[in-house]
């Protein structure tokens, strides 16, 4: 149990009743690429993991009792006359039926039927084998994943191994776990993945790669999954040798439009690009005086003949080398970028846009872009990556996190305008929308380099699915396909998970200012002097009397206004704006009295404590499942717990120090700056070891720690 089968484990049912099985497999169609072959060996060998037992499979069964057939509508009806689905399916979109024995599963396409298959499978393993008949559809075309991963094989913000893609340069020989990384995609809808890093590097478009990137997608090609790719804006210069990467240059034009059909004679199925343009250094239109659009457009007019979409990042921003300047605010960036050009981009290209209007914080009120692109297709950006949230070293289950945005009501013109209503293009009735997540798996057995977090992974895919879906609900159904159907397992990873967020939001950074990790290099530990002292635009204004930034209409840098009416005058107002976004909106003195009757000060200094305690807590709740879950995986999440348990507290002291310092308010509970059962490291005796001053001070008691 290294959990490099995850999710799709398939181990026995604990149920003592099992079901009545199917005695054959039909699966409508025998090639080796074809996703309802791969279905047909999913059911066989899920059936027989599960319950020692292998069905035949064949192509060609003339009876649908007692068996379970697999295909799409139109392979059935072309076999067996008529399509017994009732309902509607579109695209992806599936069909389950299960009478007893008899199982039917159909897709509107081959990945549908795929699928259903996993979703059958899953019923199974997680012992329910009632009858069901449902027609489902996605709630929006697209689900993808981004991988950060460079072609040398490092992963940017990845935190398991090296690439699963690339190494040395190209792509990798042994592309055995990119075809299981695909197969754990397809289990949960995802449907493309960008394989390499939106920062991405030219070389990617070498002959040698795109046939190298055609083998992965040739191993995607099973399971229904797509892929995509990540581009240099400066390829035409770069590679191509033109004297530009002006998007209106015909030779650049030409440039991309010859790139594309190259790259389709390979992979006839390529999903589309994903463009990170104009932001962090990277090179973009904006060089040239053109707008973004029409960088957008560049891509997107190559990419329409054969039938591509365009994903357009949002996270374009200047760097802000003036925290004097009150009125520059990083925040406002996307739609100061994007709003006006609402109306211009072509039909294939989607704005790819973070939750939030910085940057994948524990905590940001949703990005006002979305109510600002009536007119473009929008897909929201999440990141299972837990790159400013413990890098999977800390327990951080994220759907309450995401859901705080995607059930946001964004009032545009006065009518519910919920997030997710807006991307999967229902609002705005738009053709394209979605969802995408930055995963960055590794070559680790966990993928993620945690058990536990897996659980984003696959909640992730749920969601993009049915963005209505239940935290807890999807969080069990993981549960039980991971570890077991014992009660005790999933209460416990139930209220773990759970209270994770609200944990680690505690002790990381509270109401609305943002994570206090070191911003300039790591995003891991605290840090919180970096967020005052950055080009990076990520301010907290935290000074000796007062915290947080000011960014009402009225005094501030103007970000409230980027909401529509009704959404811009609770946040313009410190009475109406909600204790956890007070200090995303407003500057107010540490003794300021929030709505929950705490002074600001005194919040941060319970907070930090309640947090620490419960990641505490985490390690006696894991400890209980000792003997309920094979030794390998139980001890790897305690040695993980336990860091988090230490790490929470090197968080705590150093935040509370920070804000002690700067504000000389003391404690109510007295327990900032005591720690009476506390021996420090420095003042032991020391045999191999020396001590040293810590910077940032505030994450060591007494500044020392030692080496
Ligand atoms: C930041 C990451 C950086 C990414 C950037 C992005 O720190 O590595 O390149 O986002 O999303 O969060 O482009």
């Amino acid at each position: 149990e290294n959990g490099r089968q995850a999710w799709l484990r398939f181990a026995p049912p604990s149920s003592s009743r099992h079901p009545s099985l199917p005695s054959e497999i039909i699966a409508l169609n025998g090639s080796q690429t074809s996703p309802v072959n791969t279905a047909g060996q999913e059911l066989q060998n899920g059936i027989q993991s599960m319950f020692s037992r292998k069905l035949t499979v064949s192509q060609t069964g003339k009876k649908t009792s007692s068996a379970i057939v697999v295909g799409t509508v139109a392979q059935f009806k072309n076999v067996f006359g008529s399509s017994p689905v009732k309902g509607n399916l579109i695209e992806d979109g599936f069909w389950l039926n299960v009478r007893g024995n008899t199982v039917q599963i159909l897709g509107q396409n081959e990945r549908g039927a795929l699928y259903g298959t996993f979703e059958y499978l899953s019923m199974l393993a997680q012992g329910n084998f009632s009858d069901v008949s449902f027609a489902t559809n996605p709630a929006a075309p697209i689900r993808w994943v981004n991988s950060w991963d460079n072609l040398d094989g490092s992963i940017e913000r990845g935190f398991a191994g090296a690439s699963v893609f690339f190494a040395g340069g190209s792509v990798k020989s042994d592309l055995t776990r990119a075809a299981e990384y695909a197969r754990l995609l397809a289990s949960i809808r995802i449907n493309a993945v960008v394989v390499n890093n939106v920062n991405a590097n030219f070389k990617i478009l070498t002959p040698d790669n795109i046939a190298g990137v055609g083998r992965i997608a040739d191993a995607f090609r099973p399971y229904g999954v797509q892929l995509g790719l990540s581009l240099d804006f400066a390829s035409p210069m770069e590679l191509g040798g033109l004297s530009t990467y002006d998007p209106l240059d015909s030779g650049v034009i030409s440039f991309w439009n010859n790139i594309t059909s190259q790259i389709y004679t390979t992979i006839p199925d390529f999903a589309g690009y994903l463009v990170k343009a104009d932001s962090e250094g990277t090179p973009g239109p904006l060089v040239y005086n053109r707008t973004l659009a029409q960088g957008a457009n560049l891509f997107a007019q190559a990419l329409k003949p054969h039938g591509g979409t365009l994903m357009y990042r949002a996270f374009v921003y200047n760097q802000l080398p003036d925290e004097n300047d009150w009125k520059a605010d990083r925040a406002n960036a996307a739609v100061d970028f994007f709003g006006h050009l609402d109306g211009q981009f072509d039909d294939n290209v989607v704005i790819q846009i973070k939750y939030g209007p910085i940057d994948f914080q524990v905590r940001e009120p949703t990005s006002p872009l979305f109510a600002n692109l009536l007119n473009t297709s929008t897909a929201i950006e999440l990141q299972v990556a837990q790159e400013y949230l413990g890098q999977q070293t800390h327990l951080v289950y994220l759907p309450p996190l995401w859901k705080t945005v995607t059930d946001f009501d964004l009032r545009v013109e006065n009518k519910s305008s919920l997030v997710r209503n807006i991307i999967t293009g229902q609002r705005f009735n738009r053709p394209l929308g979605g969802s995408a997540a930055v995963v960055n798996v590794g070559l680790n057995d966990t993928w993620l380099g945690s058990h536990l977090a897996m659980s984003n992974l696959y909640a992730y895919g749920r969601l993009a699915w049915d963005w209505t879906d239940d935290p807890v609900d999807m969080l069990q159904d993981w549960t039980r396909l991971t570890f077991g159907s014992d009660k005790t397992v999933i209460d416990t990873i139930t209220q773990m998970s759970m209270e994770s967020w609200p944990a680690y939001e505690n002790y990381s950074g509270n109401l609305g200012e943002q994570t206090l990790n070191d911003i300039l290099y790591t995003h891991f530990g605290p840090n919180p002097q970096t967020l005052d002292n950055t080009v990076w635009g990520q301010w907290t204004r935290a000074d000796h009397t007062g915290i947080g930034m000011d960014r009402t209409t009225s005094n501030g840098t103007g970000f409230s206004g980027q909401y529509p009416p009704q959404v811009h005058a609770i946040y313009e107002n410190l009475e109406t704006t909600p204790d956890n976004l007070v200090l995303w909106f407003h500057h107010v003195n540490y003794t300021h009295v929030l709505h929950s009757g705490k002074t600001v000060i005194q919040h941060f200094y319970d907070a930090h404590y309640e947090g620490a305690e419960t990641a505490q807590k985490f390690v006696t709740m894991w400890e209980s499942l000792k003997g309920k879950i094979d030794s390998e995986r139980f001890e790897d999440v305690l040695f993980r717990q336990v860091f988090q348990a230490g790490h929470s507290i090197v968080w705590r002291d150093a935040i509370v120090n920070f804000y002690h310092n700067i504000s000389g308010i003391p404690d109510a509970a007295k327990r900032v700056g005591s720690h009476p059962f506390r021996i420090e490291a420095e003042n032991m005796q020391l045999s191999g070891y020396r001590t040293y001053t810590v910077s940032p001070f505030e994450a060591a008691s007494n500044f020392l720690a030692i080496v």
